[in-house]
């Protein structure tokens, strides 16, 4: 049994309630769907980062479950990938005496803020999204109105907690871009609500490949198992995976254009051993691709292992598990609250 979360250590309630403190934390948002088990690619593009900013910064993180369903979900299959998620990424380092770390669906600003920017939102914005594009290619039988809007609820999301970064991989840049904008029309019109975020992309890790075709992002999504790790993969799993990973027929461990399934092996490799590209292709000169991917493949299993062990942990205490995101979501509702009240009274509801 996990202990009990005490409401009071809330780092992120203390700090903000003091208001005369000089030197106020800047403030984190960051979201991922539970669309999947989670992968190498969202754990060093974001996850990784997540835990790493919980000391300097008030962070605030979410599972974005009404994103999820702007792609079809079977209910028993999407309930499990929540719970799955929230255990996997409290796993990965979040600590919820620290952060804030609910489920979207859980508070409801998110959605009526999102309805909100739909109406500060062009429709030739949204359709030049390449996610949507590559989304409603993907999904040819539901090109749905959610897929198209995806990125006003993404920017709601950010608005309401005033973040000041936003800790994602590079494929969301351009997400990122359209909160900026949307934040900043809305300012112009109203004045200051909104606080135009950062988007926060690591320099390494930001855009891990496919293991099947290094060409195309890892995705949780992908139907092809073996073109991406999970964090929940076994040590044999994740090996299998590495050495059958595709590459070139070379046979040299090199940085280079074109030898793009090595290129990301090494990119994955620097990500976690911290080496640079000279040092890795230094360690493993006149050694084969067999060998490289040996140790890709142990670096990894090195890393994952203590974030399975401790998924066992909480995925077996689902009480405490329901306790933190139930206590999350109280605080996130209080305070994005204000920014929705702020935004709707310029526009001139009245308010209750
Ligand atoms: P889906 O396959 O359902 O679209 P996804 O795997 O792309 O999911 P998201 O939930 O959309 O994952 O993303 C969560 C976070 O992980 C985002 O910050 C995103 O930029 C990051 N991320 C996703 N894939 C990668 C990747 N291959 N490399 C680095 N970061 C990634
Ligand atoms: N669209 C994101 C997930 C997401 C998100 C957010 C990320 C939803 N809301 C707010 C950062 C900030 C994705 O990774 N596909």
């Amino acid at each position: 049994m996990l202990t009990p979360i005490n409401s009071t250590l809330f780092t992120f309630e203390r700090n903000n309630k003091m208001e005369q403190q000089t030197e106020k934390k800047k403030i984190v948002f960051s979201a991922i769907q539970p669309s999947g088990t989670i992968t190498l690619g969202n754990y060093l593009g974001a996850v990784k980062n997540w835990v790493n900013m919980q000391d300097e910064f008030n962070c605030i993180y979410a599972l974005a479950d009404l994103h999820t369903i702007t792609v079809r979900q079977e209910p028993a299959k999407f309930r499990k990938n929540i719970i799955d998620a929230y255990a996997s990424i409290l796993a990965c380092g979040i600590d919820p005496e620290k952060s804030l770390f609910f489920i979207q669906s859980h508070v409801n600003t998110h959605a009526q803020l999102a309805w909100v920017l739909n109406c500060y939102t062009q429709f030739g914005e949204l359709s030049r999204m390449t996610q949507f594009k590559d989304k409603s290619a993907k999904h040819a039988d539901n090109v749905n109105a959610g897929l198209f809007t995806y990125p006003t609820l993404m920017a709601a999301d950010i608005l309401l907690y005033q973040a000041d970064m936003v800790p994602v991989g590079a494929d969301q840049k351009q997400h990122l871009e359209i909160s900026r904008n949307i934040a900043d029309r809305f300012n112009g019109l109203y004045g200051n609500v909104f606080k135009v975020p950062e988007p926060y992309i690591p320099t390494k890790g930001a855009r891990v490949m496919s293991l099947q075709d290094p060409t195309k992002k890892m995705s949780k999504s992908d139907e092809n198992v073996n073109a991406c790790v999970t964090l929940m993969d076994s040590p044999d799993v994740i090996m299998k995976k590495f050495k059958r990973a595709v590459t070139d027929s070379e046979a040299c461990v090199k940085y280079a254009e074109g030898k793009d399934g090595i290129n990301n092996l090494m990119g994955i490799y620097s990500c976690i051993t911290g080496k640079t590209f000279e040092q890795i292709e230094a360690e493993f000169e006149g050694k084969g691709y067999g060998d490289f991917k040996t140790a890709v493949g142990e670096a990894v299993i090195e890393e994952l292992r203590p974030v399975r062990e401790k998924y066992e942990q909480y995925i077996a205490d689902k009480t405490y598990m329901q306790e933190c995101y139930t206590k999350s979501a109280e605080i996130a509702q209080k305070y994005s609250q204000r920014t929705l009240s702020k935004a709707m009274k310029k526009i001139g509801f009245v308010m209750p």
